[in-house]
């Protein structure tokens, strides 16, 4: 992964504001200016103050904005009254030592100076109104910080889409084929936004196709890969002493670009968006809305709905739970045009679109596309819902991984106790070898960590922390990547693939010893038949040698008795 500026969104200075009237004067963009402005016809058109949606967002728990610029404070904010509770704290801390009728007195005496107070202070403007403003003034100086990543299968329009959010006019040809147009790495664009005094950090991660990460199966693992890492650089920051410099790199929204095929979701968009929807904001779309008609994008949509909701694929799960306006939802999946550059239409007008024989498909007209909905739910409607979802999000991670690492020791713990000690008390770990089993038994004890509840063995924090530190980062990061379900697989077909191999060799081996078995089979049959002609030779020698000791031997016949035993001998060898 790399950090990029990005050919399509350079950084431009501070002080070059875009715009010259309006809503785009009053922002200020480092990157290329985002297409906030709508300048379509579509219900995202003139939101000029979408940022200050999202403050309003940002205050609006329990709260609501009066007339006159401040902030009334409604009942929730109400509960903060808490000076006369505060000034109770000494006498109540007397009651400890006190008898029960000094505390019964005590408690007389505080429930009347609550009540004094409680009267005097609302006679009295405190201003505690003015907290709204504090929080107002914070978020105003700080600002907020809006990560959107995009992710999909090969040129469905990811890039163009960013490119249309952010508005540069492109300058190639639509040649996506060439090599130089795919995205073949992570890429992260960022531009401030800027509404009167207040900031938005808006970074927008463009990531490869699915098609170029060469696994159809676990073709989301990169991105799930890199949404888990971005959660625990943060969890580790969380803990560094110096947290000033921390950067917040968690990913607040994810747009799923499907595959618009007319058969509908297609298996590896299933599989992909189930796992990103347990960790992100998920918001799936259809791209290219412009090749499919009216009817079949409703259809097409009832359809991907009914397959989410028949796979258990969550869309923005964390964020339903925010009350938010049911309908933000009714769309979704959004479909989207995209389009880098401007085209005329017949009326003389200038739209961001797509040109056909027949006409134009405009980006931003709310009959031919969600991209305005898609635009305002990002960038204000919803930014600080999927901000603070991530939050959620971010929390269960966070409880999973900090209760793995304590089980893991944990586990690690009972299991050296069990394995260093036999039944006998005998140390046998000298024996102990990592066998196959073992290694299986590992992996489903490794799972068990994660499943099952953790049957902690201290509830006090700080014996909680010393555990958790015991199993240290390089375990946790080892685990993971051990994990990986792209190393899993790989892992799964070399142990497949040298099976393989070994069956190979021991059938070879099998064939080896059957014919070495015949050979000797055949060696020793032969073997038989010489020493049976052997005897039978020694037996004629023995005959002739008797048939010769009872007759005196002429030298012709001394002769052909040496030239028989040399023969004999000669056979025999
Ligand atoms: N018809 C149509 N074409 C589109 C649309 N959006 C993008 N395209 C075209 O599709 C091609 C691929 O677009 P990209 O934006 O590069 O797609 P991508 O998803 O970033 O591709 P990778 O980076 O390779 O994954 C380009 O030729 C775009 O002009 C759309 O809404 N409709
Ligand atoms: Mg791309």
């Amino acid at each position: 992964m790399s950090e990029t500026s990005g050919a399509d969104l350079q950084v431009l200075p501070a002080n070059l504001s875009a715009g010259s009237s309006g809503f785009e004067q009053d922002y200020r963009f480092e990157g290329k200016k985002p297409n906030l402005s709508g300048s379509g016809s579509g219900s995202g058109s003139g939101t000029p103050d979408a940022l200050k949606i999202i403050e309003s967002q940002l205050l609006s728990t329990g709260t609501e904005q009066s007339d006159n610029g401040l902030f009334k404070i409604t009942s929730k904010t109400k509960h903060m009254e808490i000076s006369p509770k505060s000034k109770l704290s000494s006498p109540v801390k007397s009651v400890r030592s006190g008898s029960t009728n000094t505390t019964a007195k005590i408690l007389n005496s505080a429930e009347e100076t609550k009540r004094d107070l409680t009267e005097k202070i609302s006679n009295i403007p405190v201003g505690i109104d003015q907290i709204t403003e504090q929080v107002k003034k914070r978020i105003s100086r700080e600002g907020a910080s809006f990560t959107l990543l995009v992710a999909g299968d090969r040129a469905l329009g990811k890039t163009t889409f960013l490119n249309t959010l952010f508005e540069p006019e492109s300058d190639h040809e639509e040649s996506w084929m060439e090599e130089e147009n795919r995205t073949t790495e992570f890429s992260l664009h960022q531009a401030e936004l800027v509404d009167k005094d207040f900031k938005l950090k808006f970074t927008a991660i463009d990531t490869p196709g699915f098609f170029d990460t060469n696994n159809d199966h676990y073709c989301w693992v990169p991105i799930t890969n890199y949404i888990d890492e971005q959660f625990r650089l943060h969890l580790y920051q969380e803990e560094q002493p110096d947290r000033k410099n921390a950067i917040d790199s968690r990913v607040h929204a994810c747009l799923y670009f499907i595959t618009p095929s007319p058969t509908g979701l297609t298996a590896s968009d299933i599989r992909a968006m189930k796992e990103l929807s347990v960790r992100v904001n998920l918001i799936p779309v259809i791209s290219k809305a412009d090749t499919f008609t009216k009817e079949e994008i409703a259809k097409f949509k009832a359809n991907a709905r009914k397959v989410m909701k028949k796979y258990g694929i969550k869309i923005c799960e964390l964020l339903e739970k925010e009350e938010l306006d049911e309908k933000a939802f009714e769309d979704i999946p959004f479909s989207l045009i995209g389009a880098d550059s401007y085209v005329s239409k017949n009326d003389g007008t200038t739209v961001r679109g797509r040109k056909y024989n027949w006409g134009v498909a405009e980006v931003e007209n709310d009959e031919h596309c969600d991209f305005n909905k898609l635009r305002s739910m990002l960038l204000s409607k919803n930014t600080l819902d999927f901000i603070t979802s991530t939050e959620l999000h971010y929390e269960k991670y966070r409880n999973e991984l900090l209760k793995f690492r304590l089980n893991a020791v944990t586990k690690k713990a009972d299991a050296d106790d069990a394995t260093k000690f036999d039944a006998n008390g005998e140390d046998n770990s000298a024996e102990l070898n990592v066998e196959e089993e073992e290694i299986e038994e590992k992996a489903r004890v490794e799972e068990e960590l994660i499943e099952t509840d953790i049957k902690i063995k201290t509830t006090n924090p700080l014996d909680c922390l010393k555990l958790i530190s015991s199993f240290s980062l390089e375990e946790v990061e080892d685990y993971l990547a051990e994990q990986n379900p792209t190393f899993l697989q790989k892992q799964h077909l070399i142990k497949k693939g040298f099976s393989g191999i070994v069956a190979k060799q021991e059938k070879r081996f099998k064939e080896w010893k059957s014919a070495l078995v015949q050979m000797q089979n055949e060696f020793n049959s032969e073997n038989q038949a010489l020493r049976n002609k052997v005897l039978k030779l020694q037996e004629q020698l023995q005959k002739l040698e008797s048939d010769l000791e009872e007759k005196p031997q002429t030298g012709s016949e001394t002769e052909a008795k040496s030239v028989f035993e040399n023969s004999v001998r000669s056979t025999s060898r």
